[in-house]
């Protein structure tokens, strides 16, 4: 199928076809993995199909972005080394000294330490408001000053829902742009550009790549002005994904829609589970209707998502104890892949964030539901649970 055509088809079909045609000379029907760090030219400056050098582009890595593009309806993709690496290449790219931007007060550890121990000592200043509160995101913006407001939805690890329709709204009045992590809903439950986000940014480790085999990250761009500056970014500054792991991700991404599918249904069957049972003081799940995010969720979502957290009676050593205590769920950091993972983000993905605005409670765990039998993960839980 050509790429003008495979570009209007439904997400399933663009996650599968986008991106790559069958190769010319071979028919391979999946992009070939071009281990090569460099290309022949024919006459100096003679590229063929404008391969020079695998840093700044490798036909395996062509493949995967143009997928990227395509599944989050951008008008370009970039895949990188990891979450991290995207997230730095766009703080660099569209920030700059003397900045400043306003970012979640419930993120990811590892973001929030990129903001406050990298980005800070270079200048760029930040300020933690509540995704949920469009007014006190608006409060926290300083017209002329603010580069970018920066939100997950739903945010790691508390699943708090931030509209990003009216935050985009609120970020353009005062000249800032709109970035949204998309890492939890994945880009088949949101796509943020298409409720007027600017920049998308992914771990791809996550639910894209689907099967905890792979470290990568990801950028989508609405328009080609922003699409330049990345692209002149991760060429300059190099934390690309190579050919192994594009070949991972995409090859994830082609799956997507199935397995997110089944780990949505998973996760209400574990969210009903826990929701009846007094061991457990709060279920945390945008698909709830006593989730305070629900209506906004409920319209900018597909579905709700694999990810639930909870949290228990008895305190932290009740909640160290589940978290040991289950088999079936790893215990284990990340999340989206095929196999169900728990952990205690107080003690393990945000033990970096202890002791600031973005600290979690000490009672809470955090479920990666995934793919396996679904009566054997709410037996684990039931054992688990004491
Ligand atoms: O780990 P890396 O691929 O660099 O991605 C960082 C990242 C970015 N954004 C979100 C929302 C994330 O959850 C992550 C990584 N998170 C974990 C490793 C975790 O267990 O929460």
């Amino acid at each position: 199928m050509t790429q003008e055509r495979a570009n209007k088809t439904g997400f399933e079909t663009r996650a599968i076809h986008a991106g790559y045609e069958p190769d010319a000379m071979t028919g391979a029907v999946i992009p070939p993995i071009y281990a090569s760090s460099t290309y022949k030219q024919d006459g100096v400056g003679g590229l063929r199909g404008g391969y020079e050098y695998s840093r700044s582009a490798n036909p395996t890595r062509t493949a995967l972005e143009g997928a990227l593009a395509a599944v989050e309806d951008g008008v370009r993709g970039f895949a990188f080394a990891s979450g991290l690496a995207a997230e730095d290449t766009i703080i660099r790219a569209l920030t700059g000294t003397g900045g400043h931007v306003v970012i979640p007060d419930d993120a990811y550890g590892g973001t929030y330490r990129l903001f406050d121990k990298v980005a800070k000592v270079w200048g760029l200043d930040h300020s933690p408001a509540p995704v949920a509160d469009t007014e006190a995101v608006a409060a926290a913006i300083e017209p002329g000053r603010t580069r970018l407001v920066w939100v997950e939805t739903p945010t790691n690890p508390m699943l708090t829902i931030g509209d990003i329709e009216a935050l985009a709204t609120v970020a353009h009045d005062a000249g800032a742009l709109l970035v949204v992590d998309n890492t939890f809903a994945s880009p088949y439950l949101q796509q943020p550009l298409t409720l007027g986000a600017d920049v998308v940014v992914h771990s791809t480790t996550k639910y894209v790549g689907g099967h905890s085999d792979v470290v990568g990250g990801a950028v989508i761009v609405r328009d080609l002005e922003l699409a330049e500056k990345i692209a002149f970014h991760q060429n300059a500054m190099g934390a690309v994904a190579g050919p192994f792991d594009s070949f991972l991700v995409n090859r994830g991404l082609k799956t997507l829609h199935v397995r997110m599918d089944r780990h949505c249904d998973n996760a209400e069957r574990v969210v009903a589970f826990l929701d009846a049972d007094p061991r457990v003081t709060e279920v945390i799940y945008p698909g709830l209707t006593s989730h305070p995010g629900h209506e906004v969720a409920a319209r900018q979502m597909k579905r709700f998502g694999g990810m639930v957290s909870f949290r228990v009676a008895g305190g932290v050593e009740r909640a160290l104890a589940v978290c040991e205590r289950a088999e079936v769920f790893t215990l284990a950091e990340s999340l989206g892949g095929i196999e169900s993972l728990i952990e205690h983000p107080g003690r393990m993905t945000h033990a970096s964030v202890a002791g600031t605005d973005l600290e979690v409670p000490d009672d809470l765990i955090r479920l990666s539901v995934g793919i396996e039998s679904v009566e054997d993960l709410l037996a684990d839980l039931d054992r688990a649970l004491g």
